[in-house]
């Protein structure tokens, strides 16, 4: 069975301790590859050689650079299907939508940020005729980025991009539950050209790998994406060090329909706004606040809608919802569906495990699971679930639906659906959150902001944000 390996210093090479952890396939809860166990030592000489091959990344013409990240990109888009095959596997997500969405949005990833690095500028301050200001932008150094399980290559190179394309050279641990196509990534490098040492890939715990990335003295910033709670960790041991941060967290996103919806595309789209990647996207809608109007109405159109998706083998085609990432996480997801019941729920569809019986007896499936009649500030929906699970729930004033958007203590996405549009720009100026949809969900544009406010995160990654995240700001003024 296959045992991946870390890449430091441009070598594919074994955790130090010898010690591999066993990964498995959530779509038939079986071990299918291992991943090295890699700690401190593993991490050190990480970062020892990202800082040697930093003066020559950092002093590379950004042409140079940006070329050798546009042939990472391409390399990922030729071997399209092998990756989104291995994501598949790895995640439990359906591969049509690993092959639609995640391996795709990598290659953007990878192809945006080498072009945005030649567009960057800086500003000048003159004072009179007596002296001049000018800001010089320097990569910060060695960046740690840590990624989570649910998007594996789509936020691995939402993080390592912005950093390498900065000019700073890179330690990065994707999630131990994901760790398949983060390797699949480090085989390409040398055909890439990326120079040893410029960017590593050490796979572990995050107790034990991750902390030894944020409390490493020679890595400068830290780029982590993960649970809220993970996130005050890091925090704890990073600020004292004054690293730079950025941190997006989790998320508890309201989903707000009004009256005078486009009621079709409204259903469709919070259909896969709740459903989509087993609703293991902490931007997706899982509380729906639908105006008392058209309560009804909606609840029935949409139940009906959430019926018909197919939960099964990520392998075919046909299946709409995949398996969940992990036996620990679909027993949390459980949990929450047997509190909702516990705090006054009523399950109007799903709310239990799937067996999809054959090679998947052994997987971890939850059927897609709509919930009515919770109050707004009842732990179901107040805390993230992060799985096939959402509630709905009517409101009568956009003061009152505001008051429940805003309950909870995460601020990261919202959607909006209005066709009015003083309401739709009202709303967007008093929701509590980093992202507002209005009309649609998770249409993205690279160069926007991207990220939260509250318990969900610090900084935001996205555009010039993410290039500047990674570099240092200096003034210089020179007196005539
Ligand atoms: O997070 P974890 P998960 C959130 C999502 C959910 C969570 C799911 O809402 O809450 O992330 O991801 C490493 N020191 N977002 O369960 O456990 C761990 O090994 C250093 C929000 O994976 O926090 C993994 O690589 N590292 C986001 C990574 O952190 C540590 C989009 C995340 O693990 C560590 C996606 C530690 N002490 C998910 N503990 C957004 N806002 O965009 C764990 N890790």
């Amino acid at each position: 069975m296959q045992k991946i390996q870390n890449l430091i210093n441009g070598e594919l090479v074994a955790p130090q301790s010898g010690e591999y952890l066993e990964n498995f396939n959530p779509a038939t809860g079986e071990v299918y590859s291992f991943i090295p166990d890699s700690d401190e030592r593993d991490v050190a000489n990480a970062v020892k050689a990202a800082k040697d091959a930093f003066p020559l990344w950092s002093n590379m013409q950004k042409e140079k650079r940006s070329a050798i990240l546009i042939r990472l990109s391409e390399l990922i888009q030729k071997n399209l299907d092998k990756f989104a095959l291995a994501e598949s596997i790895d995640n439990g997500k359906p591969v049509w939508l690993a092959k639609s969405v995640d391996i795709p949005r990598a290659v953007s990833n990878l192809h945006f940020y080498a072009t945005a690095s030649l567009h960057t500028h800086t500003e000048t301050h003159a004072m009179e005729a007596t002296a001049l200001n000018y800001t010089l932008n320097t990569p910060v150094g060695v960046a740690g980025c840590i990624s989570p399980w649910n998007l594996p290559l789509y936020l691995f190179t939402w993080k390592i991009a912005p950093a390498l394309a900065a000019g700073c050279t890179v330690v990065a641990k994707p999630s131990e539950i994901t760790p398949m196509t983060a390797y699949l990534l480090s085989e390409l490098c040398e055909e890439a050209g990326v120079p040893k040492g410029v960017l590593n890939i050490v796979h572990g715990l995050g107790t034990k790998t991750g902390m030894a990335i944020v409390s490493h003295p020679d890595v400068a910033a830290i780029s982590f994406t993960g649970g809220t709670k993970t996130g005050e960790v890091i925090a704890r041991t990073a600020a004292p060090m004054f690293k730079k941060l950025s941190l997006e967290l989790g998320g508890k996103n309201p989903n707000i329909i009004f009256g005078d919806a486009d009621f079709e595309k409204a259903v469709h789209t919070s259909v896969r706004s709740s459903f989509s990647n087993q609703g293991e996207i902490c931007l997706c809608g899982s509380r729906i606040f639908i105006e008392r109007s058209i309560y009804e109405k909606f609840k029935t159109a949409f139940v009906d809608e959430v019926k018909k998706l197919k939960v099964g083998d990520p392998l075919n085609d046909d299946s709409w919802i995949g398996a969940i990432v992990s036996k620990q996480h679909k027993e949390k997801i459980l949990s929450y569906i047997k509190l909702a019941r516990e705090e006054g729920g009523t399950i109007l569809c799903g709310g239990e495990e799937i067996n999809p019986g054959g090679k998947n007896a052994k997987g971890y499936f939850i059927s897609p699971t709509v919930i009515e009649g919770l109050s707004f500030d009842c732990r179901t929906n107040q805390e993230e679930i992060f799985g096939p699970v959402v509630s709905i729930m009517p409101f009568d004033t956009e003061e009152e639906v505001l008051s429940y958007a805003n309950s909870t203590q995460y601020g990261l996405a919202a959607t909006l659906w209005t066709q009015n549009l003083s309401r739709a720009h009202r709303m967007s100026a008093k929701i509590q959150c980093g992202i507002i949809w209005v009309n649609c969900w998770l249409l993205r544009d690279l160069r926007t902001p991207f990220g939260g406010m509250k318990g969900s995160g610090v900084g935001r990654e996205g555009g010039f944000e993410a290039l500047k995240f990674f570099m240092e700001e200096k003034n210089v003024c020179i007196k005539f």
